[in-house]
């Protein structure tokens, strides 16, 4: 078997990805419950958190930000992206090539594929690329696996997403990222199905900290290798509090009550 080639950006075999794409994905909205993190800075401070295993931003954060960071932090860098500014069918244009990635020094790279949209076919030949390209400089792969669009009906059922998970392992991506099926049963079902491929479990809009850590808790019971999250955690007033619970849920598959508790 190959080496796992996102063990840069995991720690024991799990993975806490910092997402920061949010300034892109969703705009300045996603700042305001805690208007510090609209600076990127506070994000890569937070990234130093020993639970962090990487922090995925965008290429122009990178690159005015992670040279001062390279010692401290993980990167995963995100390869394409899409702001909220227009509708229509689900798309994500490639905003930064792997190779660019590797030589702005990044440990991974990020790719998001909406399968069932009617752009899926030309997102999977991007994603070929990017996924050749980055098993060349060594660098691991993530998808972010997000069904959409005309060819889905519901985007968080437990069979879209087991497929979801299924196509991070069909493409070649070293994680999958997924939403939350609602179960810890569906969540079991998209790991198998993920085989090798690690699912770790997406954040979603905010919630209280036990509900969010309970959640957390069950997809890690489940076999799902860790999260990729951002608004859970920079959206409240001490980010660094739920990054110590999630350190002790994740890495120590403590109790959600407990790890808050310390
Ligand atoms: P959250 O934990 O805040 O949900 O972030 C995860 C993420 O995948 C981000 O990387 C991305 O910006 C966002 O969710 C996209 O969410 P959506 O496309 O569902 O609005």
């Amino acid at each position: 078997m190959l080496p796992h080639a996102a063990d840069d950006i995991s720690r024991d075999g799990k993975s806490l990805i910092l997402a920061y794409d949010h300034g892109l994905e969703h705009g300045p909205v996603d700042f305001e419950p805690n208007p510090a993190t609209a600076d990127p800075e506070r994000l890569f401070e937070l990234a130093t958190h020993d639970a962090v295993t990487a922090l995925a931003v965008q290429k122009g954060v990178a690159e005015a930000y992670y040279p001062d960071y390279e010692d401290d932090v993980n990167l995963l860098l995100k390869l394409n992206g899409t702001s909220n500014l227009w509708m229509g069918e689900p798309d994500s244009p490639v905003n930064c090539s792997a190779e660019y990635a590797a030589g702005l020094g990044a440990d991974a790279v990020g790719f998001t594929l909406y399968g069932g949209s009617n752009h899926e076919v030309e997102m999977a030949e991007e994603f070929r690329k990017a996924q050749e390209t980055a098993r060349e400089h060594g660098m691991g792969v993530v998808m972010w696996s997000y069904p959409r669009g005309q060819g889905v009906k519901n985007d968080t059922s437990p069979d879209t997403i087991s497929y979801a998970a299924r196509l991070g392992l069909e493409l070649g991506a070293d994680l999958v990222k997924v939403k939350y099926p609602g179960s810890a049963e569906a969540m079991g079902e998209a790991v198998r199905m993920a085989g090798p491929t690690d699912v770790v479990m997406s954040g979603g809009t905010m919630r209280d900290d036990v509900a969010f850590l309970r959640t957390v808790s069950d997809a890690i019971d489940a076999g799902a290798r860790g999260l990729a999250v951002g608004r859970n955690v920079f959206q409240r007033d001490h980010p660094e509090r739920i990054l110590d619970a999630l350190e002790a849920v994740v890495f120590e598959e403590a109790d959600p009550e407990a790890a808050l508790a310390t």
